[in-house]
């Protein structure tokens, strides 16, 4: 079978452009979207992802306002940064991007941003809603990858939905995803036993390891969907996914490719969090 390639791009442009959309219809009420995005430090990749965010804010009317701090910035100093955030009636959502550096508790920053202004969903409040099923904000790129499956017409209920990595912005958000869709979950790790035989139950498989190609395309059953979280630069230049991709769509009925797949939906699902959070201001 040859797979459908699942566009993220093309969905990402779609879900753009209602966010476009409903921000003009917000700013026309007097309100505009406004997002926070701190960046500690100088983790090269952290630079591209919040350049693009900014870049992406701009195309859809929101306003963003960005924050570099230096790599040597003390824990005290980005907690009163949060807190000026955290009260700044022009920002709705504070974006902190990870990874932090190391003399800052990363735990201690994600519990100092409001839960109503914590557009990544990374706030143990936030988290503890998406676990009862009564989300308020969901993580940025398991929320892209949901929005991905339901654009693609693929129905959760009742499917054997295998997700490798349990990190807490990816595996462990989008397996609570998926099993308030209705799918059957299972969730496999480093210490996974036959990987191999576990992806092979997969109806639906979501990867999100961060080591390139890792699985292989022939442990996919025939006809499965796979998502690929993974987004790994091998070389200079060259981005791979988590998954043997020439061989896995070979045997998939759809897959994301890596890269144009869940990446770009990461961002727009920022801008849709942002979006929601201002609407919500809007209505107070
Ligand atoms: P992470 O925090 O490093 O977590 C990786 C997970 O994979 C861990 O749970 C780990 O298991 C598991 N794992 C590692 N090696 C394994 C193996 N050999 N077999 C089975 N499981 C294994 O990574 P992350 O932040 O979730 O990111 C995962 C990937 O997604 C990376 O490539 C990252 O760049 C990408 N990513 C993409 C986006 C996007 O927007 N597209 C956003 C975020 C991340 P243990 O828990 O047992 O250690
Ligand atoms: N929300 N996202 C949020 N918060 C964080 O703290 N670290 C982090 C985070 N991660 C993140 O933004 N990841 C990410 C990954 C990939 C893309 C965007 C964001 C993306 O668009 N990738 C492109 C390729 C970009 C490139 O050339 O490097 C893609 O098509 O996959």
């Amino acid at each position: 079978m040859a797979a459908t390639i699942i566009d993220g791009k093309a969905i990402a442009a779609k879900i753009r452009g209602e966010i476009a959309r409903d921000t003009a219809a917000l700013k026309e009420k007097g309100v505009t979207p406004g997002l926070a995005v701190v960046l500690v430090g100088e983790d090269p990749a952290s630079k591209v992802y919040v350049s693009m965010k900014e870049k992406a804010c701009a195309d859809v009317g929101i306003f963003s306002d960005e924050y570099k701090l230096p790599a040597t910035t003390s824990e005290a100093e980005l907690l009163k940064l949060i807190d000026k955030l955290n009260n700044d009636p022009k920002i709705h959502g504070i974006l902190v991007q990870l990874p932090l550096p190391k003399q800052i508790n990363t735990e201690k920053v994600l519990e100092a941003i409001s839960p109503l202004k914590d557009a990544d969903g990374f706030h143990p409040y936030n988290v503890g809603r998406l676990v009862i099923g009564k989300p308020l904000f969901q993580p940025c790129t398991p929320y892209g990858v949901m929005v991905m499956l339901k654009e693609t017409g693929v129905d959760l209920s009742g499917k054997e939905v295998v997700v490798v990595g349990r990190s807490n912005i990816v595996g462990k958000p989008v397996a609570f995803m998926c099993l308030q869709q209705n799918a059957t979950v299972t969730l496999c790790h480093s210490r996974t036993r036959d990987l191999a035989a576990k992806v092979a139950q997969a109806d639906v498989l979501i990867a999100a390891v961060g080591v390139p190609e890792m699985i292989k395309g022939a442990w996919i059953k025939e006809g499965a969907v796979v998502i690929d979280v993974g987004v790994n630069r091998v070389g200079e230049k060259k981005l791979v996914g988590d998954v043997e991709y020439a061989a896995a769509a070979e045997r998939a009925s759809a897959i994301t490719p890596v890269p144009g797949g869940v990446g770009p939906m990461t961002i727009t699902m920022l801008l849709y969090n942002t979006l929601e959070a201002a609407k919500r201001s809007a209505e107070k």
